[in-house]
């Protein structure tokens, strides 16, 4: 959909830019994404923002095609693709601006479900705000997380769920961890477009999380309590 194979992105304005990367994104443009993060960087912005005004806002609007039936599977990977380059590039810096590791959290995208992008941006953040984070990716049976959880041995246990026939696997996780006598020894957070308050609730899990900015608000949070009703003393559980 792009006219502009030629267009000189370095002679836009930010807002200019910003909307250009929408753009980008939306037509799959992995290097031109690439390129005006760099610039948008180069430019004194901060991760942060370049991930929510270019990257993240890019991507809801291919949402709101994908779901009207405008934007189809092949474009909408395309998509996925060039924000995942974009994202590559922020990782690090975003993780810079964090602090000592402040707990540890294992997560991953459930069973049956394959999207990736929002999870991924939560453990960015989560390591941007100084938490260790374990990312064992998507179509994760129960017995994936169970092994990540015996390995690393996290603080927080977050799943994530797009579509509404896989958000139902997450109880299924959670019945298990009750079933091991587990399901208390770790903060279970949940996240996903399909999800809310009453459905976390719903399936025993701590919180439901927005978004990447209110997961990382959250864990500080119980974290937080957690470390208060052990008495403020180092949780040995994190190391
Ligand atoms: Co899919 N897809 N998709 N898709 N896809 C949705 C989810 C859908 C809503 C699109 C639509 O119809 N409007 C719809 C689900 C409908 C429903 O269930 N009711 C849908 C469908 C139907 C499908 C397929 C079935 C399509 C098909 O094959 N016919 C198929 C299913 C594949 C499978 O999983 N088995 C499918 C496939 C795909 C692609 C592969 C093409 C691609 C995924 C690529 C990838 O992830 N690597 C894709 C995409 C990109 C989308 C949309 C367009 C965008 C999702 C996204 O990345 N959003 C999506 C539409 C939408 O959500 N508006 C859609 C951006 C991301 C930053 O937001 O993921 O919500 P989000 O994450 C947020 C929060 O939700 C939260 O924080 C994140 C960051 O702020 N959060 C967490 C998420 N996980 C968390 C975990 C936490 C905490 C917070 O843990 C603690």
């Amino acid at each position: 959909m792009s006219e502009t194979d030629d267009l000189d992105l370095r002679s836009l304005d930010d807002d200019e830019l910003a909307l250009q990367m929408h753009d980008d994104l939306y037509d799959g443009l992995k290097d031109e994404i690439e390129e005006s993060v760099n610039i948008l960087l180069e430019r004194g912005w901060t991760p942060y923002d370049v991930l929510t005004k270019a990257l993240v806002e890019g991507m809801r609007i291919v949402g709101i095609d994908f779901r009207d039936g405008i934007l189809f599977v092949p474009e909408v990977l395309l998509a996925a693709n060039a924000m995942k380059a974009g994202m590559k590039i922020l990782r690090p810096l975003l993780a810079e601006t964090g602090a000592p590791s402040v707990g540890k959290m294992v997560v991953g995208t459930v069973k049956g479900d394959i999207h990736d992008i929002g999870k991924n941006l939560v453990a960015m953040m989560m390591e941007g705000a100084g938490f260790e984070v374990i990312n064992i990716g998507i179509n994760n049976p129960v017995e994936n997380y169970l092994e990540a959880i015996e390995e690393h041995k996290p603080d927080i246990l977050g799943m994530s769920a797009l579509l509404t026939t896989t958000m139902p696997y997450m109880k299924v996780v959670i019945d298990t961890l009750k079933a091991k006598g587990i399901r208390d020894d770790f903060i279970v957070l949940v996240g996903g477009a399909p999800l809310n308050e009453a459905f976390a609730e719903a399936i025993g899990a701590d919180a439901y999380c927005r978004d990447a900015a209110v997961t990382v608000e959250i864990a500080q949070d119980l974290m937080q309590r957690k470390h208060n009703i052990r008495g403020g003393g180092t949780d040995s559980s994190a190391a």
